[in-house]
């Protein structure tokens, strides 16, 4: 006997949704292990378990039909399909090792100093400075002073960058208006991302580069390449931008935590770790069901969108106690907010890496993180961004 699967009258790309996720996850969550969303014709999970699950098992829940709404087995993709995120085995396993290698850990280390000098710069200047506002100033700032270098793009343009991830973003919901409107406003950054991929726009030494001379090794061919350094671009400015953005939120909105992290700075790791947890940055993603699955006792048709809220899962509290609450100290691995698979998110380490460099250089300067006035929303169809958070960093 088949378990039932739930409707759930919520269409999770309304803009008043977009506006507080959160709201809407404890009924997804209790509403089944599985439910089925009519308004936008997808099933969906949101438990721990279950999202953790499908995303474990990558040969019932494909990626290569897109990790969006749209499935590409019948509507053409907005841009050629990235190499990684919307690639199964064995396309993905090839390109990702690559890939892996030219983001490692080891090239990470070697450049942390360099990037905690600047964090430290930045935050220096900020703090004693009255209100500003910390998104632009810094959840944007350092981002930008490290990442492009890290890749070797050229310096003309980068503007572009948060824009076109912008794009992306939304192209993993319908073509409503956040999508049209962020195309619009940014066809001149997808030009710019385009020709900046090219072999002959990277400086030597980056890790774009770096893409291209595991082509001339044979590891892939050099359009690949080109599509290969395309995925930096897009996954790794607005992500991080939003999860140093979250961080600085939870902090704003417990304080005790921002007093328990500067009593022992040797948390800093856990608290970076907990506030991907809690801050739901990448809120969702698709799959594609490969054939018939069942889950939980549940079964879901071959062809069928998935949506996997990882936010969500990551506030399940079948898996955490006291979900909602910011609580350095707990031990958040586990969560969900890079993914869980083989398609684990690549740039996992250079995220938590500028976070800890930003709140590195914040724990011996900063006293307290005041609220100076209200946070606002920057509506996405797949990310929980922020577009104000107006502080004062009370010098220490
Ligand atoms: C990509 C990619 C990977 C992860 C996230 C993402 C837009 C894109 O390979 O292009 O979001």
């Amino acid at each position: 006997m088949a378990t039932a699967i739930p409707s759930l009258d919520l269409d999770p790309f309304d803009p008043v949704v977009l506006a507080d996720p959160f709201a809407s996850h404890t009924g997804l969550r209790e509403a089944g292990p599985v439910v089925f969303l009519p308004r936008i014709g997808c099933f969906a999970m949101a438990r721990h378990a279950e999202v953790q699950a499908a995303l474990k098992d990558f040969e019932t829940y494909v990626s290569g039909r897109g990790v969006g709404l749209a499935d590409f087995s019948r509507e053409e993709p907005w841009r050629p399909p990235s190499l990684l995120l919307e690639a199964d085995p064995p396309l993905h396993d090839r390109t990702r090792n690559l890939m892996n290698r030219v983001a490692s850990l080891a090239s990470l280390r070697k450049i942390m100093p360099e990037w905690q000098a600047k964090a430290d710069a930045l935050v220096a200047r900020l703090v004693g400075q009255g209100p500003f506002d910390a998104v632009p100033e810094l959840a944007e700032a350092f981002p930008l002073s490290v990442f492009p270098d890290l890749i070797g793009l050229r310096k003309a343009g980068r503007e572009h960058l948060i824009p076109y991830g912008t794009i992306a973003f939304n192209a993993f919901g319908p073509r409503n208006a956040l999508l049209v409107e962020a195309m619009e406003a940014a066809q001149a950054a997808t030009a710019w991302v385009a020709e900046s991929c090219k072999r002959e726009n990277l400086r030597p030494g980056g890790w774009g580069m770096q893409v291209y001379e595991a082509a001339d090794r044979g590891e892939c061919t050099q359009a690949e390449a080109e599509r290969l350094v395309r995925s930096f671009l897009t996954a790794g400015v607005d992500t991080t931008v939003n999860g140093i953005a979250a961080a600085l939120h939870a902090f704003v909105q417990f304080p005790d935590e921002w007093q328990r992290l500067r009593a022992d700075p040797s948390l800093v790791k856990r608290a970076v770790e907990e506030s991907l947890r809690w801050g739901g940055t990448v809120q969702t993603f698709f799959r594609t069901t490969s054939r018939a699955a069942e889950i939980a006792g549940c079964h879901i048709p071959e062809g069928s969108k998935v949506l996997l809220f990882l936010a969500a899962a990551n506030r399940d509290p079948r898996r955490w106690e006291d979900p909602d609450r910011f609580a350095i100290t707990r031990q958040a691995s586990g969560h969900v907010g890079f993914g869980f698979g083989i398609h684990q998110c690549l740039g996992q380490m250079v995220a938590r890496m500028e976070a800890e460099a930003v709140l590195g250089a914040m724990i011996p300067r900063v006293a307290e993180i005041r609220e100076a006035g209200p946070v606002r929303r920057r509506l996405n169809n797949t990310l929980h961004a922020i577009d104000a958070l107006p502080v004062e960093l009370v010098p220490a």
